[in-house]
């Protein structure tokens, strides 16, 4: 199912070689795009290419490229994660693809990593200290992993984490930073204590308006006291009943390079709030002035901008909650489905700080939609499961689409939203290919 040519490729190589280049090599096509890069190659050309004819090719959006033609990226070989994909090494970053994401819990071999630095080494998890202060802390302690545990109640949640840069390889023109796909999303369950427990123990001023971490990370320059990266959240989420400082990921040991021995969790806001082997918190009477904190860090423009844009950081804004999303985790995208046979897909969705109100599903490039049914996730701030069954009218390639709606109404997106400087928030629809015989 995967072809080795694409029909019209030199002229796409001559009009925009990076394009050419991320449809022949890249795995940048799970989301439509608004490129016509297939403009020149008919459908026939196109169905020649996918080695099968296209029953609902009256339907096909000028342009798409078909999810079929997703290239296979080899798996790295990161110690205790199988299976992923590697999109640098140093520092380590790897995605999940999306049929490894198929459980209700992530495991812990499949819990994404997005490392800004260098992890700590050699890591005693007895001797290690968590520092709570700063400004706007009254009371400014100190706490080994066995003290948290002894002093606050013990919670366990399960916890959806996304990296706000997830689906950045789609954006055209191409923005810097990792190309993650899809696959920088994950919901482990977390054990640990409540953030607001250790803040109020330590005692918030009433001029508080933000916490700010620091991890044991080191900056990848080698450079000693700089930190990677120190974000945080503002105080209203840290005393969020979901907001936890854990220490157990799955009932296990967090994985190194996912923050072990201690991390925070502030769910369904861009990953990058979750600090990593967290050393130190401190408790702000401004916005956190950490690395990575400020525009365009991890922000995105006020107003929508033209791709390709420059954007002053006054008229950016820091990211908060995430947008709907959703992602079919099974069946695997490429596979043979005999006809006969409903086929059953199921998935995933999460909505930031709200819930998913529906997702639906459409195999016809979405003409029609039809509902799935889902089930609550296990408590708030956990991604919520779908499932439905289609049944195929004919033989052909067919791309199962999913979509997510929230609890306000807002939908996920077909086409890859609004392009931003730093290619934040793509929560462009996942689409599957799958091929009935
Ligand atoms: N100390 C520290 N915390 C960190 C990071 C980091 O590099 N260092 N990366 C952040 C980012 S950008 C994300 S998306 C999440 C990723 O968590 P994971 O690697 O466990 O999936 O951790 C966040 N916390
Ligand atoms: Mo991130």
């Amino acid at each position: 199912m995967k072809p080795l040519a694409i029909p019209g490729i030199n002229e796409i190589y001559h009009k925009n070689p990076v394009a050419a280049d991320r449809l022949l090599w890249g795995r940048r096509t799970s989301a439509l795009t608004r490129r016509g890069f297939l403009q020149n190659s008919g459908l026939g050309a196109l169905s020649t290419a996918l080695g099968m004819s296209i029953p609902f090719a009256r339907f096909m959006p000028a342009g798409l490229i078909p999810a079929a033609f997703a290239a296979d990226s080899a798996p790295a070989v990161i110690e205790g994660k199988d299976g992923l994909i590697l999109l640098n090494d140093r520092p380590i970053n790897a995605e999940t693809p999306a049929h490894l994401l198929d459980d209700d819990v992530t495991p812990n071999r499949y819990l994404f990593i997005r490392n800004n630095g260098i992890p700590p080494k050699n890591i005693d998890a007895e001797k290690w200290q968590l520092e709570v202060e700063g400004e706007s802390c009254s009371r400014p302690s100190r706490f080994g992993i066995a003290e948290l545990r002894a002093r606050f109640e013990e919670v366990t949640l399960q916890l959806q984490l996304e990296c706000g840069g997830n689906g950045r390889a789609e954006f055209v023109p191409a923005t810097s930073g990792n190309q993650w796909t899809t696959g920088a999303v994950a919901c482990p369950s977390f054990s640990g204590v409540r953030l607001r427990d250790v803040l109020s123990y330590c005692g918030l001023r009433q001029d508080a308006v933000y916490v700010g971490y620091y991890g044991a990370d080191t900056h990848i320059s080698g450079i000693p006291d700089r930190a990677p990266i120190s974000r945080g959240v503002p105080i209203a989420k840290a005393m969020e009943q979901e907001s936890l400082i854990a220490w157990k990921m799955n009932g296990e040991e967090i994985p190194l390079q996912n923050g072990y021995p201690l991390r925070m969790v502030c769910a369904g806001w861009p990953g990058s709030v979750s600090g990593k082997w967290l050393k130190r918190l401190v408790v702000r009477d401004r916005v956190h002035d950490g690395e990575k904190m400020a525009p365009p860090s991890y922000s995105v423009p006020i107003t929508p901008v033209a791709p390709g844009s420059q954007v002053p950081n006054e008229e950016m804004r820091i990211i908060e909650s995430m947008p709907v999303k959703s992602l079919v985790t099974f069946p695997q995208s490429g596979i043979s489905h005999d006809l006969r046979e409903n086929l059953v897909v199921r998935g995933h969705a999460w909505a930031g700080d709200n819930q998913v109100g529906a997702v639906f599903i459409s195999i016809d490039f979405g003409v029609t939609w039809l509902p799935t049914t889902m089930r609550p996730g296990a408590n708030r701030l956990a991604w919520q499961h779908w499932q439905a069954r289609v049944q195929f009218p004919q033989p052909g390639y067919y791309e199962v689409w999913a979509r997510a709606v929230d609890d306000q109404g807002r939908s996920q997106p077909m086409v890859v939203p609004a392009w931003n400087p730093r290619g934040y928030l793509n929560n462009a629809c996942h689409r599957i290919a799958v091929q009935a015989v």
